[in-house]
């Protein structure tokens, strides 16, 4: 029989180490399913919501650096993509998206669920290409797969029906492998390097800050940092890389932060930006620091903050590199206090762990840290955007085989969940955790855990059910304004959960906080909701304050004073008064 199209596809993408796709079929679509039932090597994943399908692909390509697949079919199927896809772009996943597309005799006639490929995907995609003619494909299939690889992207195959059930050229079929090549390693030449070490050789004290690019050059990292003596403080991305079982850990900066992080890089001679491209320059030191970036993207280099010098590398070589030359520093003066600051912040940050268990609400402080010892060592974590974020930075800790995921730099809501999903597939048995807002389980997560409970996939979705947009809330604070839009009513998650075939568990008291997390992690059998009620009065202050941030929560206070809400305005100071 011969090749169509669709079969050279699914070929050319199994032979990248494509393991799954997830989305749902439709008319233009048909096809193309039709030639992955052919080909057998590639498990479809049907979700209920395509959105859903592209979080779920973003976790597993982002945790097992294999390439996945997701679909949509033509208009409004491919339209449910997108911000998944955006989640990629900004997180490093790779993911090639197939866009199911109307028959190449209507095209631009404003057909039916006609979508121009090219105009939308082009602020999420690094490559998107219309297959118009079966003599196309290979080359439009090579340049997807290895650009969503080595770019560590997405990209965007949109492919009419017509064209995917077209016989492909005999010269194509023969061609269906993928050669990724070899990248070089990527380091700063000697020169330069020289000038590095000068920098550091003239500063008294140091301080590192590191990012997603330190994923693999921990052992780089501490090494140099045990030789400079300089405190490490990292950005979300960089906490499960640098934190776990290093002396010089100082914990994260920005509204996240914890631990005597910004101290450290505000108060340091030097500054060492170690691949990062954390995006909250008010938490970065000015001209009164001396600033040296390192990251293999050029274009990362000085854009939250002026540096003094920047160096385009990967850090594991060229950290690596460094070592080899850069002296040691003996006065510990400089890091010894800013240890002793993260322990007097971890101080503060037990308060409402160890008074946990006698609090209700639940305090999701207390909730975060009991997860975080019943957990297994291996767990991974997964973060929805919102205070859920606050919780796992400062409570959940790493370990070399935990893994803590969210969308971190594109931060959109209702990603846990997905994550989740997607991560169990791809390490089946192996502990996944979602840290649930309720505004975001219930913007995407509820209709797929129906996907969850006919798979039967054990994933623990633990829901932070605080009626309302908290984080949201906590910024409009921030700004002075009165809350408003962040309030709604939230049924009894355990038992829609059971309703739907899921494991519900609610837990209001905090006494039950340890044994129902134990119980949902040794749920194996399918998914577990835990409906966890928690304070939604629970305030998180970073270590560092900004003034305008602090002026703004005042003048908030004082508004809902003002107006009468002077319930709510006890309720938080008291309800906080140990950090306010
Ligand atoms: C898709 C999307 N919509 C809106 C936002 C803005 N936003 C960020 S956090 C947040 C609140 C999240 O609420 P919830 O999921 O209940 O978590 P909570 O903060 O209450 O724990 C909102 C609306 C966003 N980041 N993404
Ligand atoms: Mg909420």
């Amino acid at each position: 029989m011969s090749q169509k199209v669709a079969d050279l596809l699914w070929a050319m993408l199994a032979n990248a180490g494509v393991k799954r796709c997830y989305g749902i079929v439709g008319d233009a679509l048909n096809p193309v399913i039709d030639g992955l039932r052919r080909n057998g090597e590639i498990e479809f994943v049907h979700v209920r919501h395509e959105e859903y399908g592209v979080f779920a692909a973003v976790a597993e390509a982002y945790l097992s650096g294999n390439p996945v697949a997701v679909c949509g079919t033509a208009g409004p199927g491919v339209v449910h993509l997108f911000n998944g896809l955006m989640d990629a772009r900004k997180e490093g996943a790779p993911i090639i998206a197939i866009a199911g597309d109307v028959e190449t005799k209507v095209l631009d006639t404003a057909a039916l669920e006609e979508l121009n490929p090219y105009k939308f995907f082009d602020t999420a995609s690094l490559y998107t290409a219309r297959v118009v003619n079966p003599e196309q494909a290979r080359s439009v299939f090579h340049t997807a797969i290895l650009t969503a690889l080595l770019e560590k992207g997405p990209t965007v195959i949109s492919l009419p029906g017509d064209i995917a059930s077209a016989d492909a050229p005999k010269e194509a079929t023969r061609a269906t492998q993928i050669t990724v090549p070899a990248m070089p390693s990527l380091r700063p030449s000697d020169g330069d390097l020289n000038r590095l070490v000068e920098t550091i050789d003239d500063a008294k004290t140091v301080a590192i800050f590191g990012g997603d690019g330190c994923r693999d050059a921990r052992a780089e990292v501490l090494q140099l940092a045990e030789r400079l003596k300089a405190p490490v403080g990292y950005a979300f991305r960089g906490k499960q890389w640098l934190e776990y079982d290093n002396p010089n850990a100082v914990g994260m900066t920005g509204l996240l932060g914890y631990g005597g992080a910004y101290g450290a890089i505000n108060e340091a001679d030097l500054l060492l930006l170690l691949g990062t491209d954390f995006p909250f320059s008010e938490f970065l030191p000015g001209d009164s620091v001396k600033k040296v970036q390192i990251d293999t993207k050029p274009k990362h280099i000085g854009r939250r903050t002026a540096v003094d010098l920047g160096l385009v590398g990967d850090i594991k070589t060229t950290v690596g590199a460094l070592l080899e030359t850069v002296g040691e520093k003996t006065d510990r003066r400089f890091l010894d206090k800013h240890i002793a600051d993260t322990n007097a912040f971890h101080d503060l940050l037990q308060h409402y762990v160890d008074k946990g268990p006698g609090i209700k609400p639940i305090r999701p402080e207390f909730l975060a840290a009991t997860l975080n010892d019943v957990a297994s060592d291996d767990a991974m974590f997964f973060t929805d955007t919102g205070t859920a974020c606050i919780w796992v930075a400062r409570y959940i800790r790493g370990g070399k085989n935990r893994r803590i995921f969210g969308s971190f730099s594109w931060a959109s809501m209702a990603n846990a969940a997905p994550n989740a999903f997607g991560a169990q597939l791809a390490y089946p048995g192996r502990q996944t955790i979602a840290l649930c807002g309720d505004g975001g389980f219930t913007m995407l997560a509820l209709g797929d855990l129906l996907t969850q409970v006919e798979r039967k996939t054990p994933v623990v979705q633990i829901i932070l059910n605080n009626d309302s947009l908290d984080f949201v809330k906590i910024e409009q604070q921030e700004a002075g304004i009165m809350p408003f839009g962040v309030e709604f009513k939230n049924p009894n998650f355990a038992r829609v959960a059971e309703a739907m075939g899921a494991k519900g568990i609610r837990i209001e008291d905090p006494e039950d906080v340890r044994e129902a997390l134990a119980e949902a992690l040794a749920h194996k059998d399918g998914p577990v909701v835990v409906d966890a009620v928690v304070d939604p009065y629970a305030l998180a202050l970073p270590s560092h304050v900004p003034f305008h941030a602090a002026k703004g929560f005042t003048l908030s206070m004082a508004k809902q004073v003002l107006s009468g809400k002077m319930d709510s305005v006890i309720k938080t100071m008291e309800r906080n008064v140990r950090l306010v």
